[in-house]
């Protein structure tokens, strides 16, 4: 008996071709990042959350000998000796400056050497058959993950010292949106995927969760809106804070989001080396889980679940459907959402209409990263999916859920499904939030 291949030999080309393109786009962004800066700067540390960039881009180079080079491709390995250097689990990022890591240079070296060898896998690989090439999943995992430490390096930019060295055209204008909140009526909607080709396996699978009445904001918190939290005491006042988050603001000294200043009167902030006043209308950005806890019960409000979250994000009530989208399901472009470093700040509110959900859910997708209330876990039914490391051994309360991408996110590596997590106290990432809140008892008709 013969069976018939699922691709046809022409849309296994498209998607060697699709691959090839999102593979380049990474490391065209990669080298951007590393070419900005002096060797001093890419062998330095900028601060202790963070790696050296050149650890970064070699670790890039290293996952994909691991995945594509070896696994996939089954080629010899290229630098079987350094897979120790580069595993993020055997050394912390504090420790990695004083690692015997590849030089500038020779990082530089090996990624091209990984990637000419990929790229010749990529022509002779079957993209169907194993779970681990099938949709070309293993070359999309890859390609999110350069695309996940690229948005990690721009992070480290945000943080080095010293005069500007990236550049971007400006976001869109902001515009006033059509009504500050929305009720989502309550009933059952799928969340997570089973179709999504390269949907990581935290994102699996599709499962009906049934969500209550709850009312969300149709626009990222701003910072004119946080800046009144700041200017009401807010960081003095524990009333607003969890007992941990407390606890953490008094021993962390912390009394406004980070890269924010006081100065002659006025506030400032400092954005990849430059400082300017205060944007009021831009989603705030690099706050903590517990500032964006702190806020939400001073407004009287609380964080999105993430159930709530995606459903505000992908439930169409016209259809029943999740979207693969707030928009629909086709992939972003620049009319939907500010992804992809195409702009080096969030966007005002109201800058994409056209990326609303059908409730009118606004910029869910792109601009800050939304921290949720809830802990980063599997859904019913998870499965280890290609490696525990990536998902699993991160499940539990340590780990708040952020959802919908950043202004620093590639289309790769975001979905209305895609998942990120971090510890509650982490603000260097591109982290911002919207509210949400139960409907009172006449909002429900
Ligand atoms: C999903 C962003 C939390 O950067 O720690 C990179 C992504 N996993 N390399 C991280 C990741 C392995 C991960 N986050
Ligand atoms: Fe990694």
């Amino acid at each position: 008996m013969t069976t018939t291949p699922d691709l046809t030999a022409m849309e296994q080309e498209k998607l060697r071709a699709h691959v090839a393109e999102v593979l380049t786009r990474a490391r065209s962004r990669s080298t951007a990042l590393t070419d900005a800066v002096d060797d001093h700067d890419l062998t330095r540390q900028h601060s202790r959350l963070m790696s050296p960039l050149v650890w970064d881009l070699a670790h890039i180079g290293n996952q994909e000998e691991l995945w594509l080079v070896r696994d996939v491709g089954g080629r010899d390995p290229v630098r079987q000796d350094i897979d120790e250097l580069y595993d993020a689990f055997k050394h912390a990022r504090v420790d990695r400056p004083a690692l015997p890591l590849l030089g500038p240079t020779e990082a530089r070296g090996y990624v091209t050497e990984v990637r000419d060898k990929v790229l010749d896998v990529l022509d002779h690989a079957v993209l169907e058959g194993r779970p681990l090439v099938e949709g070309a999943f293993a070359f999309g995992m890859i390609a999110q993950h350069e695309q996940q430490h690229d948005e990690t390096m721009l992070a480290t930019h945000q943080l080095r010292a010293g005069a500007p060295v990236l550049d971007a055209p400006p976001p869109p204008h902001g515009r006033r949106v059509p009504a500050g909140e929305v009720l989502v009526p309550a009933g059952p909607f799928t969340m997570g995927t089973s179709i999504e080709p390269w949907a990581l396996d935290n994102e699996r699978p599709a499962h009906q969760v049934h969500v209550d009445a709850f009312v969300i904001d149709t626009t990222p918190v701003t910072c004119g809106d946080y800046l009144a939290f700041v200017e009401a005491r807010g960081y003095h006042d524990p009333q607003w804070w969890s007992p941990t988050g407390w606890a953490h603001r008094q021993q962390a000294g912390i009394t406004a989001p980070r890269f924010w200043e006081r100065e002659d009167g006025r506030w400032v902030r400092t954005r990849f080396g430059v400082r300017e006043p205060l944007p009021l209308d831009e989603p705030v950005v690099h706050v903590s889980f517990h500032e964006a806890e702190a806020y939400a019960a001073w407004a009287g409000k609380r964080l999105p679940t993430e159930a709530e979250w995606e459903k505000a994000a992908r439930f169409d009530p016209a259809t029943g459907r999740s979207r693969r989208y707030p928009w629909g399901d086709e992939d972003p472009t620049a009319e939907h959402a500010n992804l992809g470093q195409r702009h080096l700040r969030p966007a005002p509110v109201g800058a994409y209409p056209a990326g609303a959900s059908p409730l009118g859910v606004e910029q869910l997708i792109g601009d800050v990263w939304e921290w949720t209330s809830s802990d980063f876990g599997g859904y019913p039914g998870f499965a280890v999916f290609p490696y525990p490391e990536y998902s699993q051994v991160f499940f539990g309360p340590k780990f708040k859920v952020l959802r919908g991408g950043s202004f620093g996110t590639d289309p790769v590596a975001c979905r209305g499904t895609f998942r990120n997590w971090d510890y509650p106290i982490r603000r260097q990432i591109f982290s911002g939030f919207r509210c949400a809140r139960d409907p009172r008892p006449e909002e429900l008709g």
